[in-house]
């Protein structure tokens, strides 16, 4: 499909997305508190190679510098987001100043620069303080995290008005409460299915709050998601794969919607019950101005009687012979276009932004360049199958690369690169991929 920025129309949003813990480093300067992902990636055999994010791009640091290749590449919008420990030491009471100076900063340089600011209040680093009381698997959670979501408006909801509320819970609670696999390393359904619904209940109330303090606001929060396919054709491949997509793409999203939990679709979401108080039910629900969709790659799912209550399984990318990005996620383009359609079917929420798509290849540096043409050949390929939604009436009006530098990939460490620019993790020195001078280009037809 060959099409050009101005294809998107003059509305469109352009933009790149980071995250805290992933890039900012400074991870105990100024007066922040530890976060989970501190602990979590300076404990021994946590991480890939023991790697973590104490320095990350040392963009709490070299911000300016990071913001100028914004401007330079001319991408218009910037998510980022706030580290709560850095802001609140110990995720409740005491406010660290040079935190919230901090973020002021980073505000102010981004619209001096003509960017505009995306803030996610919840991208994964909860502070550890918090965690020695439960974390997300405690209810008080839900007055902890509205408190650090009134603060942060407080101080910066007069300049900034794009904010998210959360990113992707299913991957915080899935990977950190059930497989233990991320931070804080907790597993069990039980932990899982408390998390999920303080998240649920935090993601409407949290939208609840911005609403009534910034009149003009524009509200969302983000959701992970992939396409869902039987690997068979058997009625019980079909069978599992309806309940991977219930929990992976559904349980977050449709409280927020409205329609409850998907609990006919996947019967352990019955086991949330003992967590659901009086009167929480019509608080799940919230009308976002748009919800974020994060589309990387498609699951193929078959029936299995070992899995114990999802009887189902993954049938992995590396097992079915097709290209794979270094995460081993298939490339997929045609996912994020079936992803679209399916969370436009929501009529509750006005609009759809495609808050984080990207790969990670491996990149070679040669005489200074990074001629990176599978990650571009991937995001012209994501992002044509985003038009083709948008052409077929599709509320999709924003798209956002994941990510703008190379960063600490949570668990798998460093060696995954994301970014539309290269980092040096030795040296901090920066070096724009062709992927970085593609998208700039596209931009610049816009
Ligand atoms: O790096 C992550 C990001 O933090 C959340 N969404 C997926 C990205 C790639 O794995």
């Amino acid at each position: 499909m060959n099409y050009t920025g101005k294809d998107f129309g003059p509305d469109f949003k352009w933009g790149v997305s980071t995250a805290a813990y992933q890039t900012e480093g400074g991870w105990d300067s100024d007066g922040k508190g530890k976060s989970i992902w501190d602990v979590f990636s300076n404990t021994k055999g946590k991480t890939f190679q023991g790697e973590n994010g104490n320095i990350a791009c040392d963009f709490y640091r070299r911000y300016t510098h990071d913001i100028i290749l914004i401007a330079k590449l001319g991408i218009p919008n910037f998510r980022f987001s706030l580290s709560w420990s850095r802001i609140i030491p110990n995720g409740i009471g005491k406010v660290n100043p040079i935190g919230i100076e901090f973020y002021n900063r980073v505000i102010d340089f981004c619209l001096e620069m003509g960017i505009e600011p995306w803030i996610t209040l919840y991208h994964w680093d909860l502070p550890h303080e918090l965690e020695k009381k439960g974390g997300w698997t405690n209810r008080d959670i839900i007055g902890w995290f509205g408190d650090y979501v009134e603060l942060c408006i407080r101080y910066f909801g007069d300049r900034a008005k794009n904010w998210m509320i959360l990113n992707e819970p299913m991957v915080y609670t899935g990977a950190g409460y059930f497989l233990g696999v991320h931070a804080p390393g907790r597993k069990g359904l039980n932990n899982f299915l408390a998390a999920a619904h303080h998240s649920a209940m935090c993601q409407s109330e949290g939208g609840r709050i911005v609403r009534s303090m910034v009149k003009d606001a524009h509200i969302g929060t983000t959701f992970s998601c992939s396409y869902v396919e039987p690997f068979g054709k058997s009625i019980n491949d079909g069978m599992a794969a309806h309940r991977v997509d219930a929990l992976l793409n559904r349980l977050f999203v449709e409280p927020l919607a409205g329609l409850g939990y998907p609990v006919n679709d996947l019967k352990l979401l019955r086991r949330l019950e003992p967590f659901i108080k009086d009167g929480d039910e019509s608080k799940l629900a919230f009308d976002m101005d748009f919800i974020g969709v994060q589309n990387y790659t498609r699951e193929m799912i078959s029936h299995s009687n070992f899995t114990p209550m999802m009887k189902a399984k993954v049938i992995r990318a590396e097992k079915r012979n097709v290209e794979t990005t270094v995460m081993n996620w298939e490339v997929y383009p045609e996912s994020i276009y079936k992803m679209l359609v399916k969370f436009s079917k929501y009529k509750k929420f006005k609009e759809i932004i495609v808050t984080e798509n990207g790969a990670a290849f491996p990149d070679v540096l040669l005489e200074g360049k990074i001629h990176d043409i599978k990650r571009i050949s991937f995001l012209k390929q994501y992002l044509g199958q985003v038009l083709r939604a948008k052409c077929e009436g599709v509320n999709v009006n924003g798209y956002f690369v994941w990510s703008l530098t190379d960063n600490f990939e949570w668990a798998e460490g460093f060696k995954p690169r994301f970014g539309l620019v290269y980092v040096d993790f030795k040296t901090q020195e920066r070096i724009i991929k062709d992927s970085g001078y593609w998208y700039s280009s596209l931009l610049d037809d816009h």
